[in-house]
């Protein structure tokens, strides 16, 4: 039976694209991210097909469940369905293609929805609706977008924040003290963890920085 799973406090939050892998492969950087201490896996592939993606989808959740990581799809409830995914993430777009009620009628009351949200305005709408987290950002510089929004409304959003938020975009082990600095409790981060040359390393680096703001707390 599946066991429902929360994010907790201080998770550290991996999303995985390959294309930003430097040549090395999601399940790869998935293995090397988990045994460094990785809570959440993402899938973001945006250059697959659809028969790529339930494949690696299936493999990279039968991975997380056996490392008791929340493995969770990007985009899309039918594929976070097939391959048994602890749950699904939808940006603001994917959710004119899947409404929160039909994404939780395919993925069942014990999976996890999480939402993209880019102003405090969204992340207030996300707090009245059928979503598990919420993530907010970009909060920093970051080659996936034109814009960020900056560390200080990292407060602010977790003002106002009816469920775990986790801050997203441009994190790297040198600005993680100001984002923690300013409340986050959970991130999320691509760059900052795929591209270290030892992933591994990398995420325990993050993790045990994660540990220490939870003890100091
Ligand atoms: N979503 P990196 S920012 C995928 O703000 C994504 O919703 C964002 O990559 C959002 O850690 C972002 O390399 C990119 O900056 C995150």
């Amino acid at each position: 039976m599946d066991t429902v799973q929360n994010i907790e406090d201080y998770s550290l939050y991996l999303v995985i694209s390959e294309e930003y892998g430097m040549g090395r492969s999601a399940v790869e950087i998935a293995k090397l991210a988990i045994s460094g201490g990785a809570d959440i896996i993402q899938m973001r592939e945006k250059d697959k097909d659809r028969n790529e993606l339930v494949k690696l989808a299936c493999e990279l959740s039968s991975l997380c469940k056996k490392k008791r990581v929340i493995f969770i799809v990007n985009d899309d409830p039918l594929i976070a369905r097939e391959s048994n995914a602890s749950g699904v993430h939808l940006g603001q777009e994917d959710m004119l293609k899947y409404s929160l009620t039909e994404t939780r009628d395919i993925i069942g009351n014990g999976k996890i929805i999480g939402v993209s949200t880019h102003s405090l305005a969204e992340l207030e709408k996300a707090n009245e609706c059928d979503v598990d987290y919420i993530a907010y950002g970009p909060i920093l510089p970051t080659e996936t977008k034109k814009y960020f929004l900056g560390t200080k409304d990292i407060k602010e959003a977790l003002k106002i924040a009816k469920k775990p938020v986790v801050f997203i975009g441009g994190i790297n082990l040198s600005n993680l003290d100001e984002v923690l600095k300013q409340g986050a409790k959970n991130i999320a981060v691509i760059r900052g963890i795929i591209q270290a040359e030892d992933i591994m390393i990398m995420a325990r680096n993050f993790k045990d920085r994660l540990i220490r703001e939870k003890e100091d707390g």
